[in-house]
């Protein structure tokens, strides 16, 4: 098999990068490691900056989050036992929206499809071969080892792939923070209360209440990195989040059938290598970071909007520079966007052993996110998110 552009993941990168890709008529084909089913059924993020949203309508892949987004213009979060609330629209009126992930890659893989284009799905990446002049793509597919031949290969294959083994300095120009807690997840068939949502820091740890859809709660409690997602109960679960959300005024979490448990480790990740020769890497396979922010899927989306431009300068311009600078590019909006989701997971999450003092410290970085006019801003703008370079 030969294409132009291999693509190896079929997440929000992969498929954002090949429709943007498909726009500029440049040949690409996606491998993914998972069944179709699999991966139209991952349950992940949920928040798109104005920017994502963008980015999908101008691709033509917005229809159906017109209708179904929801916006959210202002947050809340709880601390020592009080709610707090702030506006995080802008002057333009840009604000966040709700939209699950599973959508996202659900409109894009079937906007794929309708157009007769390739999804290998069930389709392994073993090893990469000649990454400096003639890429070939090694993966198992129906039981056989297979080859795609292109000219760049789009390592988007998340944090677990194998396109960042890849790239010669990945391993020495990498940065980790592991958090020492683990997020529990729940989708539950309860409507999202709308007084009862956003962070809450308490001293048994963070609680997050947010929304999937008018009707599809999506909620989150700080546990140890261990922790057993069955260990409790689904009353348990909304009990444990109530006394987190607690903030006096008697109001409780609307509750339903809990349909989905997972976890989540917590850590922040960033590889500044991000290129070698006709490879290219994006998304979770270059950075992580800690969900708090609500970024990751969002930063995967600027990088492949980077990664379009840099192998259409390749391929169709006759013009390296993008493709030379694409690292840098990349990095310029994506260590603000970690140190911010780092900075919000420090500030919302009750570390092992922690004083007091610590917890005073946290209530006076929300006090200035929620209630000064320069922290209000810093925090609108970094949840917004940055605007993209090119
Ligand atoms: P993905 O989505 O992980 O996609 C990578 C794809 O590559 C495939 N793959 C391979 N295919 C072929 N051969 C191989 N050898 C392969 N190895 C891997 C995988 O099967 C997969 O399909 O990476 P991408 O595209 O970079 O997208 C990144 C986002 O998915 C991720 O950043 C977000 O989901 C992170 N994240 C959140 N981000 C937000 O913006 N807001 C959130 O609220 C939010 N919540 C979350 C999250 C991530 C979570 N995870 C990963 C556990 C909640 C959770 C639980």
């Amino acid at each position: 098999v030969k294409t132009e552009v291999g693509i190896i993941g079929a997440g929000p990168a992969g498929l954002m990068l090949a429709r943007i890709l498909q726009q500029h008529g440049i040949d690409t084909v996606i491998l993914e490691r998972r069944s179709r089913a699999y991966v139209l059924g991952r349950i992940r993020a949920g928040v798109l900056e104005h920017g994502t949203v963008e980015t999908l309508k101008a691709y033509g892949v917005g229809e159906r989050l017109k209708r179904e987004g929801i916006p959210i213009k202002s947050m809340q979060i709880r601390w020592n036992g009080e709610k707090h609330d702030t506006s995080i629209v802008d002057e333009s009126g840009r604000h966040l929206t709700t939209y699950g992930q599973a959508k996202v890659v659900r409109d894009l893989i079937e906007q794929r499809e309708a157009d007769g284009l390739p999804i290998r799905f069930e389709a392994a990446v073993e090893r990469l071969d000649d990454l400096e002049d003639a890429p070939k793509i090694r993966f198992v597919a129906d039981g056989a080892a297979q080859t795609l031949e292109c000219q760049f290969v789009a390592g988007c294959d998340g944090y677990h792939g194998v396109s960042r083994g890849y790239i010669p300095d990945a391993a020495a120009q990498s940065h980790l923070r592991d958090y020492p807690f683990a997020w529990f997840g729940i989708l539950a068939e309860a409507a999202p209360h709308p007084d009862m949502r956003g962070f809450a820091h308490s001293t048994r740890g963070l609680a997050v209440a947010s929304a999937r859809s008018e009707s599809i709660g999506r909620l989150y409690l700080q546990v140890p990195p261990d922790f057993d997602v069955n260990a409790m109960s689904d009353e348990d679960v909304w009990d444990e989040l109530d006394r987190r959300m607690d903030d006096g005024s008697g109001q409780r979490l609307n509750r339903g059938r809990i349909t989905e448990r997972n976890r989540a480790r917590l850590r922040g990740f960033v590889c500044e290598a991000m290129q070698h020769g006709r490879l290219l890497i994006a998304g979770d396979a270059a950075h992580i970071v800690p969900p708090s922010g609500a970024k990751g899927l969002n930063l995967a989306i600027g990088d492949a909007r980077v990664m379009a431009e840099a192998l259409r300068g390749r391929l169709r311009a006759n013009d390296d520079r993008i493709y030379a600078d694409y690292t840098a590019i990349c990095l310029r909006r994506i260590w603000p966007t970690v140190a911010w989701s780092c900075q919000m997971s420090d500030t919302l999450h009750m570390f092992p052993d922690q004083s007091s003092f610590t917890t005073q410290m946290q209530y006076q970085n929300l006090n200035h996110w929620m209630h000064t006019e320069t922290g209000q801003r810093r925090f609108r703008t970094a949840m917004l998110g940055l605007p993209y370079e090119i």
